[in-house]
């Protein structure tokens, strides 16, 4: 069990009141708040390591570059990739889906052959696919949803067949928490000699992944939703694909050599990081992976796992409220995306702020998501590792006064 009193200490911003109301953050799935580690190891790193990376020979310099190769190998053993050069840093998960599709799939997928996707993918997964689709000629197919709101894995075999190029599917749905079953899609692609990525953004915080054990191609995550900074993901991918990939962007440190009217591509993973990058975030990132290791994702998970079951069991007795996909906590992860009957979703989200309860609502980026549950949008509590069962009684009884305020609107809307 985590000792989350404890966990909570390590995040300065857990301490903090939001309209005269102690904080309670649920907004996890957009973005994680910082241990105190992460915000001492960038400054630590502006104060005292600063120097650009992979370009001087004087000690701040090998210093930093060694600290950044030292957070890669680090990714690349959360991951199990076999090798830390497969390992790209990126801006974020939407970056390293625009990188493979821009540098695999563009050049390598021609009319005629489709993109298998599923119907709950964030945009990130969606509209690069649908670019590559328009300006290559290809059919573009979503799995659907059963009526559990699980992914439709009968469905799905059928979708995926000999025209098959590429599977791009999301290892857990930000909107209904679902953690889909991959691996029978995985070996059905496999099967048909298509090529896989798998969207982790909300999975590789929560729970061990392993692309060995997924058997995918390209495995893509943002680190500001695993305690990181913001503008820090990766792309890990098989080395012989990278290998075959033309660079994504041309500038200083992607190349071998340059002469005037021409270049050659420097080795992996340097090819796909062009100009200086987000050196600091990346050393914030390795700290946030530290904490995370010294917690241990299993104990994330569990505890996740416990929050989003008693979750459940508060919010499914609660008049009015619908609760989107599957109903069991055993097939989700920590987050519940529901509707109060008779609230658009942003006055909700506006009633549970002033009472310092943090919750997203909108469409989540999942439009096709929503046009599936005939609905504008959706309210969404997201849990994370310092999050506790008092704060799920907290937007309960947020969510009842929520309803009481609704309750009396209407009545002097009867009585006039
Ligand atoms: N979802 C949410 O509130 P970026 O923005 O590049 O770090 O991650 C994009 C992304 C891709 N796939 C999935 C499954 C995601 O959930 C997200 C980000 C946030 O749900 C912000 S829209």
């Amino acid at each position: 069990m985590l000792n989350t009193e404890r966990i909570r200490t390590d995040f300065p911003i857990l301490q903090r009141e939001v309209n005269g109301f102690p904080l309670v953050y649920l907004d996890n799935a957009a973005t994680t708040q910082k241990p105190q580690a992460v915000i001492d190891a960038i400054v630590r790193y502006y104060a005292y390591e600063n120097a650009n990376i992979h370009r001087g020979v004087h000690t701040l310099s090998q210093e930093a570059t060694n600290h950044y190769e030292q957070v890669r190998r680090q990714v690349a053993a959360l991951i199990q990739a076999p090798d830390a050069d497969s390992v790209i840093f990126t801006k974020g998960t939407t970056e390293s889906v625009n990188m493979v599709m821009k540098c695999w799939a563009a050049p390598q997928l021609k009319a005629g052959q489709n993109l298998v996707l599923s119907w709950p993918e964030h945009h990130s997964n969606l509209v690069p696919w649908q670019m590559l689709a328009q300006a290559n000629g290809l059919a573009l197919r979503l799995i659907p949803l059963n009526a559990e709101g699980e992914l439709d894995l009968s469905a799905a075999e059928s979708l995926i067949d000999g025209n098959t190029g590429l599977l791009a599917i999301q290892q857990m749905s930000n909107v209904l928490g679902s953690l889909h079953d991959l691996k029978p899609l995985i070996a059905a692609a496999r099967r048909q000699g298509a090529k896989v990525l798998v969207d982790g953004a909300q999975s590789v915080p929560h729970l061990p992944v392993s692309v060995q054990d997924l058997d995918c191609d390209f495995l893509v995550f943002s680190a500001h939703k695993m305690l990181g900074p913001t503008g820090v993901g990766v792309l890990c991918a098989r080395r012989e694909l990278l290998d075959s990939m033309p660079p994504y962007q041309g500038g200083g440190a992607m190349i071998k050599e340059v002469w005037p009217e021409r270049h050659t591509w420097g080795e992996l993973p340097y090819r796909f990081e062009a100009g200086t990058p987000n050196i600091s975030g990346v050393v914030g990132f390795g700290a946030a992976l530290d904490y995370l290791e010294q917690i241990g994702l299993e104990a994330i998970w569990e505890h996740e796992q416990m929050l989003v079951a008693y979750a459940l069991d508060k919010m499914k007795a609660l008049d009015g409220l619908t609760i989107y996909g599957p109903q069991h906590a055993a097939q989700r992860s920590g987050i519940v995306s529901f509707n109060l009957e008779g609230l658009h979703p942003q006055d909700l989200g506006e009633i549970l702020d002033q009472q310092g309860v943090a919750i997203r609502t909108g469409h989540h980026c999942c439009q096709p998501l929503m046009q599936h549950y005939g609905v504008s949008g959706m309210a969404r509590a997201s849990f994370y590792l310092y999050n506790t069962p008092a704060e799920v009684d907290t937007l309960v009884s947020a969510l009842q006064r929520a309803q009481r305020l609704l309750q009396r609107r209407q009545s002097r809307l009867r009585q006039t």
